[in-house]
């Protein structure tokens, strides 16, 4: 091939992103609860070792294009659209109005709210430091967030805790953080019960997310099952209004399952918020658009979704490769993560009314029917020995579905 002179790369990108075909009008993607993050747009493509690739885009920016593409909600952190020195003040006001006219410009509404508690200097020591004045500076961050929150019409709030945790051994005494940070999450939701007051809407659901390494050594809620236990602790003082914001990859980063972990925010009824991404097991946060590296269990993993009738948004949170452009951005990555997320989605649903794996699990159900001796650990085992090996058939079928050849997709050899 020749090569392809600047000026014609984006017609020529655009011209094969076309041609994949499999994309989903703007109207369709905007009836699903998908959400796109200001900062996963804005990412420069920066990392420790990492120089940006691409140049800084506004939030005008990417709501216009989160509009044009079809994606329905918003997401934000504080300072991704504040700066640090700016809130709290006229210019927080200023900017939350443009935000606002953006957000009715484009067809867009606010979902999440979250607030930056890692970046700053001020979080080297974490949100719940030592130091009174910084948890007293992180409760005062939260319940702004919350403010901010309901002016924008947000119906949740994250936690990631970031820093929560320590590099060097005996720093900190992990019992008496945990006390400091559960205070700043009990300033957010007592804030929160007298913001919704004054605003007359529902308080917003809490979510904490957890990720097990990055930036400490050691953190002291590394999962979503350390969080529940957590909520659960007798620290907070609303738990009932705290929940779960699961990270897809913050769960494959620690060697879990997150289908199970999933699973467990389900039962326990936490399960409020879900970040969609995806990566490898015990590696760095990746952040790698949804389904690009793990489809079966993502498609496994929205089976379980559907069939629980989760109804809380599909979070965006993934980063756009170093490689991709600016325009790229746009034109290739967030319209092809949503269309793979729904393409999933819909096909989670074509499995659970799949007749095959229907009458498979029903039959794994139904067993093979009571033995003389209940027991007789020998009968009890013979009983149902064939049909276990509908195990591996389910999990044939669920890769039938996923590649397509429950359709008939055969080769000729
Ligand atoms: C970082 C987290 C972050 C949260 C919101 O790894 O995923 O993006 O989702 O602070
Ligand atoms: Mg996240
Ligand atoms: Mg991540």
């Amino acid at each position: 091939m020749k090569p392809i002179p600047v000026s014609e790369q984006r017609a020529f990108v655009d011209r094969l992103a076309q041609a994949c075909g499999g994309a989903y009008s703007p109207e369709t993607r905007r009836k699903y609860y998908i959400s796109g993050p200001q900062w996963a747009a804005a990412y420069e493509g920066h990392a420790l070792f990492h120089a940006p690739t691409r140049t800084p885009v506004g939030f005008e920016e990417v709501i216009r294009e989160y509009g044009k593409i079809g994606i329905a909600h918003w997401a934000t952190h504080d300072t991704d659209v504040i700066p640090t020195a700016a809130l709290g003040n006229d210019q927080q006001t200023e900017i939350v109005d443009r935000i606002k006219k953006s957000l009715a410009e484009n067809g867009l509404a606010c979902s999440m709210v979250t607030t930056e508690t890692f970046h700053h200097a001020v979080w080297a020591a974490s949100p719940a430091a030592e130091s009174p004045e910084v948890r007293q500076y992180a409760a005062w961050r939260l319940s702004n967030t919350v403010g901010i929150g309901h002016e924008l019409g947000a119906q949740f709030a994250v936690y990631w805790p970031g820093s929560l945790g320590y590099f060097v051994q005996g720093a900190i005494e992990e019992t008496q953080t945990l006390r400091w940070y559960a205070e700043g999450l009990n300033a957010a939701c007592e804030a929160d019960i007298e913001i919704a007051k004054k605003y007359g809407r529902p308080t917003l659901k809490h979510c904490m997310e957890a990720k097990p390494f990055e930036p400490q050594a050691e953190i002291l809620l590394p999962t979503s099952d350390a969080m529940l236990a957590f909520i659960a602790s007798g620290l907070l003082k609303h738990p009932d209004m705290v929940g779960l914001n699961p990270e897809y990859l913050h769960e494959l980063m620690w060697g879990g399952a997150p289908r199970a972990a999933l699973a467990r925010a389900l039962v326990a009824g936490k399960l409020f918020h879900f970040d969609i991404n995806d990566g490898y097991r015990l590696k760095h946060d990746v952040d790698i658009a949804v389904g690009l590296v793990n489809p079966l269990d993502w498609l496994n993993v929205l089976v379980l979704l559907r069939s629980h009738n989760y109804n809380g948004p599909f979070n965006l949170d993934y980063k756009p490769p170093r490689t991709t452009s600016n325009h790229g951005v746009f034109s290739v990555s967030f319209p092809t993560a949503v269309d793979r997320f729904i393409t999933l989605w819909e096909m989670a649903g074509e499995v659970i009314a799949d007749p095959i794996i229907h009458d498979a699990t029903e039959a794994l159900k139904a067993g093979g029917g009571p033995v003389e001796n209940p027991h007789d650990v020998e009968a009890i085992t013979a009983s149902n020995r064939e049909l276990l090996t509908l195990h591996e058939l389910i999990a044939h079928r669920l890769v039938q579905i996923l590649i397509g050849q429950h359709r008939g997709r055969t080769y000729s050899v």
